[in-house]
Formats: structure tokens, C-alpha cells, sequence
């Protein structure tokens, strides 16, 4: 009698743990850790003295995956404190947000700084001006939805005001801002996922009150959002390209009730990923920080959980200071490249740089022969140096235009910092819009 009682209880017992299981996170199991070290040399090398984008990123992912590197840490906040002290208004939303994450993952004593620089509130008025640019500039907010996605995640974590009908309103999946041209950008796509899981876990646990009808869309924007990341899945297991895999796969992590067991390898993703990084793929800091978390089986949603910092990964970390091969350009052999600047016409150049150059030197040496076919300007994003103008025509966020970079006809994956051109190539700035 008792046990036919007890029978029923046991099967909705076990029924209750099938989502949880399904919610399973593929990470590196601690015998590889050693195939991260790449990254964790990236990130420890780097000089941090261009601004702070980069130094954010990498803070928040040292953060999250627990390494306990005090003296590069302390080197990240004091530059981040920097920022927030002398040139707060110039950061835009989405940085900001990550400041707040970094500062507050995992309940360490710069948390305090948050509240003493009310940073809350100052990501509450940057947002604000998001939303007012694109009710001004038809539909385009100041920056994108990768840092709108952002400004969401972190008021949602940090507890800070949103309106939620807003975010409904805005975060729709066929929203243009999803896109660049016809392309859906996963990267924003998966940051999106990201918040929009934030904000259904506070409805749910009646932390922000809401009507029904809210709710269910932001459920709905989940699952259509997953569905478009896993639509760019490749055969080889990326998702989106080498740069975006790590974010979309954080979004899998955490919506895995939204789409099958059989929908996505990833075990396959990942051992992908480790070979990119053996061939030296993320060799820029924000590179490294933005696909680490989730080879360790972290979140951003994890940054104000009390154990997330807490890992084994806390002591692999320490035996990082081993000299990296620094690839010298072969000889001092040279090479020539095609370089054109397309607006309605193509101005072009063979431009004669040496052997390892990267797109901004083949750029410079042009301006050099011509400046007033080739002047260009540019600023420092994380990501490193980006493209603002070409012949004096300015990007500009407010019409979506920027001068798109192209090898062969076909855009490239890295920036003019990063990109190594070849002998022979066809390179291309081209005025663009997305
Ligand atoms: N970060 C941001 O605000 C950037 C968001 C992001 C979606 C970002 C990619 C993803 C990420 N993980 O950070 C993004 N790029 C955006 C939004 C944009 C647009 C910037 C203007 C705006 N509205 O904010 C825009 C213009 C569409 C864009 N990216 C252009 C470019 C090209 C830059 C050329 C130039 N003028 O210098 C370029 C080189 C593509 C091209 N062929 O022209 C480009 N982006 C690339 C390659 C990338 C990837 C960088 C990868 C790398 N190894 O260098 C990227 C990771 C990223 C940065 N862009 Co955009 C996407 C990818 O390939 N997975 C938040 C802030 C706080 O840091």
C-alpha cells in the first residue's frame, strides 16, 4: 500500500529531473585544460593600454571562470576604475553594462564600486538614450543590439529599472538590428537569448511583476532566436564563425528546454573550438575572454551566482608565464597586394608591404602614397582598431553605414588589426550598408 503511494511520487520525481538533464552543459574536462593556455597567454600578455574595452572583456571572463590571477586583475580594475572616474560619459551603453558585470561577478569587494559610482543608474540613463535614438533614427539605436542585449542582462542582474514591455516591444525577432544586410548576426543574437533568459527567470520568480501575455512573448522570442543561432550551425560544429561560437553557445547552454537533444553536437562544437585555438585563432585579448566561459561551462548568467568563481580551473592558471612564439615575419621577404576603396567608384593601388603585414599596414602605406584617395581614419574598439572614415565619408550608426572590409570580393571574419594579408590579394574598403 504505502510503496503504490510512493510509486507516483518517485515517477514525477524523476520526470522533474529531465529538463535539468537536458539543460546539460558540455565544458573541457580538467585533463584539457592545458588546450586553454593559448588563451590564458593571450589574455595575460596583452598591455591594456588601449582604453578599456578590452580589459573588460577579459576581467569578466577571468571572473567567471574563477583563475586566480590577482596581479592582472588588479591591473584590469585599476584601469576600469579609471574609465568610470574620469570618462564615464564617453562609454557607451553596452561597455558600461560589461564594467557592471566584471565589477560585480561573484560577490568580490569591487562590487562596492558599482553602488559608489551609481553605475546602475547611469546604465539606466544610457539605455534610455538607446531607446530614444531609435524612436528619432528609425528603429537604429545608438550602438546595436549586441550592447542593448547587454544594457537588458546586466539591469536584469544587477537589479536595476527596465520596463519589460519595452524590452518586448524592442527585442523582437525580426527586428532589422538582428541583422547585418541579410545576414542574422549570431553574436547579437545569442546576447539577446542571453537577456531575454535573465528577464523570463525574474518574471518567473515574481521578482518583476508583469501580465501573462509578456511573458509568453519573451518565451516565444527565445525559442524563434535559438532556432535562427542553430540555423547557422556549420557542418565542422561552429556556429556563426570562429568569433561567435563561444557567445551562441553560452545562449544553447542556457535555453536548452527551447530545442532538441539531437539539434546540436556540442561535444563537436567544442572540439572544434580546441582546434581553432591550437591554430592560433583568438589571438586578440577580447578573442580569448569571449570564448572561454563557455569552454568552461559558464554563462553570463552565472556572473551573480555566490559559487560560480569558485573552480578548478583557479590553479592552472598560475604557470602561464611561458614565453609565446612570436611568429617573426618570414625574413624580411616582401610582399604586394591589390588595395581599392569603393564608394560608387573603385580607387585602386598595388601597395608593396612586408612579409606578416596586416590589412591596417597595407591601409597605412596607401594613405602614405595618397592621402587624399587613401586618408582614412580610425578608433580602438575592443576588438581592436576600427575603421571610422575613408576619404573624409564618416560610418555612421544613425543611416547603418561603415565601410565594410573585403579579401577576393568577400568579407572578412577579423578587423584591420588582426587580418594578415597575402601576396597577391585582392583587398577591398568598401562604403557599405548593413
Ligand atoms: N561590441 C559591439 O558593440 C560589437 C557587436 C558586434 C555584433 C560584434 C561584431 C560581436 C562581438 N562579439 O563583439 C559587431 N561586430 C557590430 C555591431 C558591428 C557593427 C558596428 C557598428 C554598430 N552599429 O555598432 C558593424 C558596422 C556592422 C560591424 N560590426 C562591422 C564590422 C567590420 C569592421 C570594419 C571596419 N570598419 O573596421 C568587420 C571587420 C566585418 C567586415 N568584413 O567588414 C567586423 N565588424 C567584424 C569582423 C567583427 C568580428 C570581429 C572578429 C575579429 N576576430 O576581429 C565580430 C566579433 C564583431 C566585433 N565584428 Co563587427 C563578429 C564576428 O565575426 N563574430 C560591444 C562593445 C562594448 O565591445
Amino acid at each position: 500500500m504505502r510503496q503504490s503511494h510512493q510509486l507516483p511520487l518517485v515517477g514525477l520525481l524523476l520526470f522533474s529531473l529531465i529538463p535539468s538533464q537536458l539543460c546539460e552543459i558540455c565544458e573541457v574536462s580538467e585533463e584539457n585544460y592545458i588546450r586553454l593556455k593559448p588563451l590564458l597567454n593571450t589574455m595575460n600578455q596583452s598591455e591594456y593600454t588601449r582604453g578599456t574595452s578590452s580589459s573588460v572583456n577579459v576581467l569578466l571572463s577571468l571572473q567567471l571562470v574563477g583563475i586566480q590571477n590577482q596581479n592582472l586583475k588588479q591591473k584590469l580594475i585599476q584601469q576600469i576604475e579609471y574609465t568610470v572616474k574620469r570618462r564615464l560619459s564617453q562609454v557607451s551603453s553596452g561597455e558600461l553594462a560589461l564594467i557592471i558585470l566584471a565589477l560585480g561577478a561573484c560577490r568580490n569587494p569591487d562590487e562596492n564600486l558599482i553602488h559608489d559610482y551609481h553605475l546602475i543608474d547611469k546604465l539606466e540613463n544610457k539605455f534610455q538614450a538607446e531607446i530614444e535614438n531609435m524612436e528619432a533614427h528609425n528603429g537604429n539605436p545608438l550602438t546595436n543590439y549586441y550592447q542593448l542585449s547587454l544594457d537588458v542582462l546586466a539591469l536584469c542582474l544587477f537589479n536595476g529599472t527596465y520596463s519589460t514591455t519595452k524590452v518586448v516591444n524592442y527585442f523582437t525577432p525580426e527586428n532589422k538590428n538582428y541583422y547585418f544586410g541579410s545576414q542574422f548576426s549570431v553574436d547579437t543574437g545569442a546576447m539577446a537569448v542571453l537577456a531575454l533568459t535573465c528577464v523570463k527567470r525574474s518574471l518567473i520568480n515574481g521578482q518583476v511583476k508583469t501580465d501573462e501575455s509578456n511573458l509568453k512573448n519573451i518565451s516565444i522570442y527565445i525559442k524563434s532566436l535559438v532556432e535562427k543561432i542553430l540555423s547557422e550551425k556549420k557542418e565542422n560544429g561552429l556556429i556563426g564563425n570562429t568569433f561567435s561560437t563561444g557567445e551562441a553557445m553560452q545562449a544553447l547552454f542556457v535555453s536548452s528546454d527551447y530545442y532538441h537533444e539531437n539539434d546540436w553536437n556540442c561535444q563537436q562544437t567544442l572540439n572544434t573550438v580546441l582546434t581553432e585555438i591550437s591554430q592560433g585563432a583568438f589571438s586578440t585579448p577580447t578573442a580569448a575572454a569571449q570564448v572561454l566561459p563557455a569552454l568552461m561551462g559558464k554563462t553570463f548568467l552565472d556572473v551573480n551566482k555566490d559559487s560560480s568563481c569558485l573552480s578548478a580551473a583557479g590553479n592552472f592558471s598560475n604557470s602561464t608565464h611561458e614565453p609565446v612564439t612570436v611568429t617573426t615575419p618570414g625574413s624580411q621577404s616582401s610582399i604586394s597586394v591589390n588595395y581599392s576603396v569603393t564608394i560608387n567608384e573603385t580607387y585602386s593601388a598595388n601597395v608593396t608591404v612586408p612579409n606578416g603585414s596586416v590589412f591596417l599596414d597595407v591601409m597605412e602605406k596607401a594613405q602614405k602614397m595618397n592621402d587624399t584617395i587613401f586618408g582614412f581614419t580610425m578608433e580602438e574598439r575592443s576588438w581592436g582598431p576600427y575603421i571610422t572614415s575613408v576619404q573624409g565619408l564618416w560610418a555612421s550608426n544613425n543611416d547603418r553605414t561603415y565601410w565594410e572590409l573585403l579579401s577576393g570580393g568577400k568579407p572578412l571574419s577579423q578587423g584591420v588589426g588582426s587580418y594578415v594579408v597575402h601576396d597577391g590579394e585582392n583587398l577591398e574598403v568598401r562604403w557599405s550598408k548593413y
